[in-house]
């Protein structure tokens, strides 16, 4: 039976359900309770990471109190909620954007001060919350900051890894990997749910039963169970009531101990069972668009839908509603393939375990997934082989296949006797072993397959998934491109420039509505403003040239164009192109006398990024890279003129230095291989400029900004299929400045040219799958273009304040309307301040 409180002590319960008024008492309150209570601090005993644990609690109880509101709000209204299921959360840092969020920056900065505190030395004591590998990650961090401040009922889930992305240092120009034990001083983000908690079970045997009247069920027992424990990590909506949750889940063993085995004498075996249950949710894999068939990954991907199935059924349960509501009210974001499973999870339990028939239970299964795809790279589309699922999951595996014959036989009615369009089209892909085309399964479990630009989702039907397009008729398939948090992405890591385009809209609601910044057009050739905009330029430059002295020692000129490639390391992204560019300008340097030298535009060329651990080709990047500004650097004729700096470890809280410091930004992924990008909309937000590919969003943020205002250079999607076909029948025409350039390393002008050879090899025997040659010419051209533009300091300011301006479709906001009105059908529930 529930427990319910005495009605005369309800009073009490009120008081502090109520968010506390911010004042300035109540915060030092409430701070210095939790120093001297919660972490048993005193005054002659603390440090600035004291105060941030004191901080980060006293903001956690404001955080609290709306999200409780907040879900107490969501149960009585019970309004169609979206679940947006994800593997990756980048979160990054919590403290500056709640404080934003929450809009008491300013009262905590002074409560702070009173008592001998710096806010901004505190906020640098947070270690990132790094749960993802780059781009898709952050999108579903971006994502959960729209909702919560859009006011949807939205829940993100995920999985609590114990060690987040690696941290990366780099050792004799090499990249190192360090285990990031991000949890190790705590984290005051996270609520701990060890009453909410689900068995997940593996493995097992399948059991046919045959009912009286003839029926036939199957019952999936056996095998061996772990626990999901929920952590609830909430999400405050900017300058609104509305606080979501993200659950993550973590693994436990299922039963605390297994004293049989122990009475055994077996100890060793009982413990280790235990840790193998906890290792489910260890590590995140490491690898951005790149899959690896490791059976503990399948597991992840199991352990976090089965948890979170049950956690959305039992919620849907509570209103005692039919089955066939379930789509109305529920609707299931699937962030790429990762959490796939959860289509036969759903259908497994409709039918299994809810005694719905195949079709009814297919009907709602359909109805509720929807799903995102993110690249057109054939080594991250996952297959899993049929054998390691078999295993791991039987029942799935059998119903997969059930799913398959189905989807088949439509196919097979709209299209008789076309065997090979059967082969095409299959979720099995035949061979040794089988394999599941994810992707595949997701299409047909889904009611609506997303891409991530206009571009991207073209490639999506005409390229990858013609076939799919064709049976569904061309339903099913649609593009919402992607956006960025305006919140993190301007209004904090750019306090400066905010505050000034506030002042010049005369109110800061572009926080909220990103059109707005379009007014900022009118300021455009105004000459006082764009003093004022490029002098927030330097101080971004200064600040990040500070930064780049701490780490590397490297001393940089903010006087220089900032020309910035922050990434992941990937062939496709070709930071190698971009450092044989920077070759290639040294090489012209040295030619120049010292007077000619002079006229140059001085430029200062940043890389940051991290490659996948077993990605060697990545990784001699990055030691080239390291290579060239060793040399580069420490040349007396160069000065100034020419700078080449790796920044180690690049992180979230990283890019909110480096982005609002860049004059250039690179984005040159060969076309057609970089579904969207996100980091091109957060550069260019801050007003800086791309230089980059016709690729992804950058098409749509040159359409919006216009030509003038971006770098194009390079062969164009539709171009690249062809031109790899003759890279591979004839001997590759090597373009004679990139000749040189490869001339200058094979002499060993940046160490030891052996240790260079398999990476110049993509180039030369390994076909230049990636098009460097070929885009090379033009990518030096749109360098020199850009040199150029960087001498007319005027034409130069209005191009980056149009770019800021131009930026308006880019907010995660229209992208989350567009997801809620398009595909997930879902209104905002504005939560009031109090319940009553
Ligand atoms: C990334 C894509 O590579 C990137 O282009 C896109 O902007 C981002 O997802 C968000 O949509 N893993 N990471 C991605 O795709 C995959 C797979």
């Amino acid at each position: 039976p529930r427990w319910l409180p005495p009605p005369e002590t309800l009073h009490l319960w009120k008081e502090f359900e109520t968010p506390e008024p911010a004042e300035i008492k109540a915060i030092q309150k409430s701070f210095l309770r939790h120093v001297t209570k919660t972490f048993a601090r005193t005054a002659f005993n603390m440090d600035n990471f004291g105060s941030y644990q004191g901080t980060a609690y006293s903001l956690r109880d404001r955080l609290i109190d709306k999200w409780n509101i907040t879900q107490q709000h969501h149960t009585r209204e019970d309004p169609k909620r979206v679940y947006y299921l994800s593997l990756e959360f980048l979160l990054g840092r919590s403290l500056d954007s709640c404080l934003l969020s929450l809009g008491v920056k300013d009262i905590y900065k002074k409560a702070l001060d009173e008592l001998g505190f710096r806010l901004e030395d505190l906020i640098g004591e947070e270690v990132d919350a790094a749960l993802g590998n780059g781009g898709l990650g952050r999108l579903a961090a971006c994502y959960m900051d729209s909702l919560a401040t859009l006011d949807y009922p939205a829940w993100g889930y995920g999985i609590r890894y114990n060690y987040g992305i690696f941290k990366q240092l780099i050792v004799d120009g090499y990249q190192t990997e360090f285990p990031d034990y991000w949890l190790n001083f705590g984290n005051p983000w996270e609520i701990e749910r060890l009453d909410v908690s689900y068995e997940v079970r593996f493995r097992g045997y399948v059991n046919k039963v045959t009912e009286e009247d003839g029926t036939i069920s199957y019952v999936w027992e056996g095998g061996e169970k772990v626990v999901a424990v929920a952590y609830d990590v909430p999400i405050p909506g900017y300058g609104t009531m509305n606080t979501i949750n993200i659950r993550l889940w973590s693994a436990k063993p299922a039963r605390e101990f297994d004293f049989a085995m122990f009475n055994d004498g077996n100890y060793e075996k009982a413990v280790e069972e235990q840790k193998s249950a906890e290792n489910i949710t260890s590590v995140l894999y490491p690898n951005d668009n790149h899959m690896v068939g490791k059976i503990l990954r399948l597991k992840q991907q199991y352990f976090f839908v089965c948890a979170t199935l049950q956690d959305a059924i039992r919620r849907f349960k509570k209103t005692n509603r039919p089955w066939s509501d379930f789509p109305y009210q529920v609707s299931i974001q699937l962030n790429d393939t990762h959490p796939t499973l959860g289509i036969p999870e759903l259908q497994r339990i409709l039918i299994d375990e809810e005694g719905l028939s195949w079709d009814d239970a297919w009907d709602i299964v359909t109805k509720t997934f929807s799903f995102t795809n993110h690249t057109v790279l054939p080594e991250a589309l996952e297959r899993w082989a049929v054998p390691l699922i078999q295993d791991l999951l039987p029942r799935h595996m059998m119903i997969i296949f059930d799913i398959n014959l189905f989807f088949l036989q439509k196919v097979e009615k709209k299209f008789p006797g076309d065997r090979d369009r059967l082969r095409r089209m299959s979720i099995i892909e035949e061979g040794h072993p089988q394999n599941v085309r994810m992707a595949f399964l997701a299409i047909v479990g889904s009611h609506t397959v997303n891409g991530v630009a206009a571009l991207h989702s073209n490639l999506i039907k005409n390229d990858i998934f013609p076939d799919f397009v064709e049976f569904y008729e061309g339903n099913k398939f649609t593009n919402v491109t992607n956006g960025i948090t305006p919140r993190r992405w301007l209004h904090q890591c750019n306090p400066a420039l905010s505050d000034f385009i506030t002042q010049k809209l005369g109110s800061d609601s572009w926080v909220k509505d990103l059109e707005q910044l379009k007014k900022l057009k009118e300021f455009a050739d105004d000459a006082a403003v764009q003093k004022q905009w490029m002098a927030i330029k330097r101080q971004n430059k200064v600040r990040l040239a500070d930064y780049i002295h701490s780490i590397t020692s490297i001393q940089v000129s903010p006087d220089s164009l900032f020309d910035i490639q922050v990434k992941r390391i990937h062939e496709y992204k070709r930071q190698f192109m971009n450092i044989l560019g920077v070759i290639h300008r040294y090489l012209r340097l040295k030619k120049l006398t010292p007077e000619q030298r002079a006229k140059e535009v001085p430029r200062l060329v940043v890389f940051a990024g991290k490659s996948a651990p077993g990605y060697f080709i990545a990784k001699l990047v990055i030691k080239l890279i390291n290579s060239v500004g060793e040399v580069v650097n420490n040349d007396p004729e160069i000065g100034d003129i020419l700078k080449v700096v790796f920044i180690p470890n690049y992180n979230v809280s990283l890019a909110e230095i480096i982005i609002p410091a860049s004059d250039i930004s690179q984005h040159i992924s060969t076309a057609g291989t970089e579904a969207s990008g996100t980091s091109n909309m957060k550069f260019v937000l801050n007003g800086g400029i791309i230089l980059g590919t016709v690729d992804g969003a950058n098409i749509e943020i040159g359409e919006e900004i216009g030509e003038d205002n971006i770098f194009f250079f390079g062969v164009k999607a539709d171009e690249v299929e062809d031109i790899r076909h003759l890279n591979r029948y004839r001997k590759i025409e090597m373009d004679p400045d990139l000749r040189n350039v490869l001339d200058a390393i094979e002499r060993g002008t940046f160490g030891d040219p052996k240790i260079f050879e398999p990476l110049v090899a993509t180039l030369t025997v390994g076909g230049d799958y990636y098009l460097i040659s070929k885009d090379f010419a033009s990518y030096i051209e749109a360098q020199a273009d850009s040199d150029e533009a960087y001498k007319d300091k005027v034409g130069w300011a209005k191009k980056s304040i149009l770019c800021t301006a131009g930026m308006s479709k880019f907010s995660s906001d229209r992208s989350i309307n567009e997801y809620a009105e398009r595909i997930w059908k879902i209104k905002p529930c504005t939560v009031p301040a109090t319940l009553n």
